[in-house]
């Protein structure tokens, strides 16, 4: 472990005294620069200028090549996020007071000293986690890939690690390393594995620290820290576990570009691998993240996934019982497909090793319509029309802070391009009451329409269509195949014209400010969005 010798001071922060044991070492060079950083936002702009993007995984791809290695992903559709740690032990509630808002951040939130966090990990004994049944589970639930929190931001390293004795496997009377019981059973399962790593901020290794710190231990130097713990922690994860798929870094708090290229390429140990746009210093990555929300438009020019709590919280808060519905969950899938994202679905396992019922049953119904309805979300992309969606409406995220979103929710579009033509998958939440249901714009003879879901005899039922003025009607039978979603298929030969209104061409501005939120305005974590540099903003030229 690097832990310095406890009577150590910090050059930057004489008050603090380095009694932590799981700080890093403050050098004077790395205090000169941290306080150029904090002094000036122009240092973090003027060094984004000189960014070498050579050194990202993957720069030097092919169009060709870069969808090779999105491939998996962009069929993928279905994820799910676990955010599981020692927070789950507090689970809410710190000294007989619940804290308010999301459980991960109890710490920070509930101002809870080091040293009495740190207790928490001696309650922390997950002895009924058993990682096939989770993924058993995410199988049975039709998810096609697991990331799950490495580390988050109170530091805690959920793996064994030789950078900090921060861990479970040193710190917990578990002593045993989960992480590396999941990598062999999303093996064994097929299903691909990523780690969420929180690279910059971490309030118990010395880190950077969002909304100030509380407790005088509390030591910064990111430099020593990025090279000390997030360096090495990270090349652990890349190293020990297999093949890793995804890369999933977040809040990037007080990163700046030459930290920011210290990390970048450790991910040359997974040759392949994905990471999203949440690294800092002006790296876009392969993925935008929006966050609790679902985007007007989606992203045209950019991969995208919308994760998303399953009730109000990530990491487990015992007392939260606000679970999304199924309808909801499914209906945001579809509308996510529907517009060329991934869903990444969050679930909160307790700290005896549990994922909450309520949230495993509504992962089971999600698996149950993507049984039978899996090849209208699967491997689809974007909708052709866009009028489903309905003019963008501002309304809250899951953070209270407005974003553009759909207003309409009558019915949805995938799209498949076959050998011969293309198939449209028309997801219909509100079954027409009048039989009918028209396809506004289209115009195209199908050579073939019928009800996704099969009937008794496992063949499907043929439908009728007839082209309008309007557009294409179909007559549906008199009730709907499924309460949440019905799925009619329509195969047509060659490919579509484009007569039919596309209202994603030139909207990626009206979703990039749906993600992103204006500038000048505070992102979620209470900071500056210039201050989180590169944050959202795609680089002309990234990776
Ligand atoms: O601060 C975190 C939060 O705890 C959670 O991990 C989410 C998941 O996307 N990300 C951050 C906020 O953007």
């Amino acid at each position: 472990m690097n832990s310095p010798a406890p009577d150590q001071s910090c050059f930057c922060f004489p008050f603090i005294q380095r009694t932590n044991p799981f700080v890093p070492r403050l050098n004077f060079y790395s205090c000169v620069l941290l306080v150029a950083t904090f002094l000036s936002a122009e240092t973090i702009f003027a060094a984004d200028a000189a960014i070498d993007d050579s050194i990202a995984p993957c720069a030097h791809e092919t169009p060709e090549q870069h969808d090779a290695r999105m491939a998996w992903w962009r069929d993928a559709r279905f994820g799910l996020f676990i955010h599981w740690g020692v927070y789950s032990v507090s689970a809410g509630t710190y000294e007989g007071k619940r804290i308010d808002g999301i459980g991960e951040w109890i710490m920070n939130h509930g101002k809870i000293p080091m040293a009495k966090y740190q207790a928490y990990a001696k309650e922390f004994d997950p002895t009924n986690f058993n990682a096939v049944q989770w993924v058993k589970l995410a199988k049975a639930a039709g998810i096609k890939y697991i990331v799950i929190t490495a580390k988050h931001h109170d530091g805690f390293a959920m793996f064994d690690s030789k950078a900090s004795d921060w861990n479970i496997v040193k710190a917990t009377p578990y002593a045993h390393d989960p992480l590396k019981d999941l990598a062999a059973a999303c093996q064994k399962e097929g299903i691909r594995l990523g780690f969420y790593y929180s690279q910059a901020q971490d309030w118990n290794n010395g880190g950077a620290v969002a909304r100030g710190r509380w407790d005088p231990l509390q030591s910064h130097d990111m430099d020593d820290y990025i090279q000390n713990i997030a360096v090495p922690q990270i090349r652990e994860l890349l190293s020990n576990y297999g093949t890793i798929s995804v890369l999933w870094f977040d809040t990037p708090v007080d990163m700046n570009p030459a930290q920011a290229e210290k990390i970048l390429p450790l991910l040359k140990l997974q040759p392949g691998i994905i990471y999203n746009d949440r690294l800092g210093g002006g790296f876009k990555g392969d993925t935008e993240t929006p966050e609790q929300h679902i985007p007007a438009t989606g992203f045209t020019n950019r991969d995208w996934e919308t994760c998303m709590t399953i009730n109000d919280t990530w990491g487990y808060k015992s007392y939260d019982r606000n679970f999304k519905s199924t309808e909801t969950l499914l209906r945001n899938l579809i509308d996510i497909a529907s517009k060329g994202g991934n869903y990444l679905l969050n679930v909160g396992p307790d700290s005896t090793g549990v994922i909450p019922p309520p949230e495993a049953e509504r992962l089971l119904q999600i698996g149950q319509w993507l049984k039978v309805n899996g090849e209208a979300i699967y491997g689809t992309t974007a909708s052709p029309f866009g009028e489903e969606l309905g003019p963008a409406t501002a309304q809250k995220d899951g953070y209270a802070h407005e974003q553009l979103m759909s207003s309409a929710w009558a019915w949805r579009c995938t799209k498949r391009v076959t050998p011969v033509g293309v198939t449209l998958y028309l997801h219909i939440f509100e079954w027409p009451k009048n039989g009918t249901f028209l396809v506004p714009g289209l115009k195209h003879e199908v050579a073939d329409a019928y009800l996704l879901k099969p009937n008794i005899f496992g063949g499907h039922k043929h439908l009728h269509t007839t082209i309008g003025a309007d557009g294409l009607t179909i007559s549906l039978p008199a009730t709907a195949p499924d309460k949440i979603a019905s799925v009619v298929v329509l195969k047509i030969n060659g490919p579509l014209e484009s007569q039919i209104k596309n209202l994603y061409d030139n909207n990626e501005k009206t979703g990039r400010r749906a993600f992103f939120n204006g500038s000048g305005q505070s992102n979620v974590w209470g900071e500056s969005n210039s201050l989180v540099a590169g944050f959202g903003t795609a680089r002309p030229g990234g990776s």
